[in-house]
């Protein structure tokens, strides 16, 4: 199955929902009961109360229409207007006219994806011929170290690693000089995501964000928040407080191939702004995708029915 499939298929429910409410609106105008049932689909689809408003105005002075696809126009039209402004350019492509070395933060909670994320990145840029280095900056868990070893030895690529425990900044550190003296064109450096100490955790990324701006000014290039799409809202509240917290730069929202929850990325891109750069659809180091607004709104919306 391609990833589109996947996507549309981790989708499906959402989409159903949203479909079988708004055909229900053709031919009969904006019946004020129909448009009810509408509004509630689309808020089940997790895009958010703002963005439900938004449509809610448009389909009510829509008018007749004669078609489902009438009935779906200005609905695309809106999910397009919200999400084409948060496409961004490859980050591939970013890397090879940015900075050198690029330096990469990846930050969230645990669990979301973040290690995997960054291994597949790791994958993708070495494709496009660019040499990559792993920094294991989750110092926390020794798991969490050993996983990114076995990701570098599979991918061929270099870890830079120290003992469980040890400062992360201290790693993102020596990641850095390593990255200088070894020729590598961009640094992904993971770190922790334990929720249970988050002021904690908020200051130890900003303290590794300061190390690694006084060891290379400018950097880190990208602060990439790794989101988790099955949890629905909960992913939008990450946002906020990551962003308010660190700057981000770019998104990435991951196990969009399983869940009834994807909507969050259009309630995300309408509060946030910032641009969504990957969309994970899979485990696999190949499970991983420039996210595109038009595809993403043909995956929420279109069925090959
Ligand atoms: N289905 C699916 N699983 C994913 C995706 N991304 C990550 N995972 C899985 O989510 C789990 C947690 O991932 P991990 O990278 O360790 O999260 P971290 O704690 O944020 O570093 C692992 O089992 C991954 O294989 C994705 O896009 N789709
Ligand atoms: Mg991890």
């Amino acid at each position: 199955m391609g990833w589109f499939e996947r996507l549309q298929e981790g989708l499906t429910k959402t989409r159903q929902g949203v479909r079988d409410s708004l055909k229900r609106l053709v031919g009969i105008g904006p019946d004020p009961e129909v448009l009810e049932e509408v509004e509630a689909a689309l808020l089940r689809a997790d895009i958010g109360i703002h963005v439900v408003d938004q449509l809610m105005e448009r389909l009510k002075s829509a008018g007749a229409q004669g078609s489902f696809e009438e009935v779906l126009r200005p609905v695309q039209e809106t999910l397009l207007d919200i999400l084409r402004p948060v496409e961004s350019n490859p980050l591939t492509s970013l890397i090879q006219k940015g900075p050198h070395p690029f330096i990469l933060l990846i930050v969230g909670i645990n669990g979301v994806g973040k290690t995997t994320t960054l291994a597949k990145l790791g994958n993708r840029f070495r494709q496009a011929g660019l040499k990559p280095l792993f920094v294991a900056g989750d110092t926390f868990r020794a798991a969490a170290i050993e996983q990114l070893e076995i990701w570098g030895n599979r991918l061929g690529v270099d870890v830079i690693r120290h003992q469980q425990g040890s400062d992360s900044s201290a790693v993102a550190f020596d990641g850095i000089s390593a990255a200088k003296a070894r020729g590598v064109d961009v640094v992904l450096i993971d770190t922790a995501g334990r929720l249970h100490t988050k002021v904690n955790l908020m200051e130890e990324i900003r303290k590794m964000k300061r190390v690694i701006a006084r060891e290379f000014p400018g950097a880190p290039h990208e602060i990439l928040l790794v989101l988790d799409g099955t949890l629905g809202q909960n992913a939008l509240a990450q946002a906020k407080q990551f962003h308010e917290a660190l700057g981000v730069t770019g998104l990435a929202l991951t196990k969009l191939d399983g869940t009834a929850r994807g909507g969050v990325v259009v309630a995300i891109a309408n509060e946030l702004h910032i641009p969504v750069r990957l969309i994970g659809v899979g485990e696999q180091e190949e499970d991983l995708q420039d996210f595109r607004a038009q595809d993403f709104v043909d995956a929420l919306l279109k069925m090959d029915d």
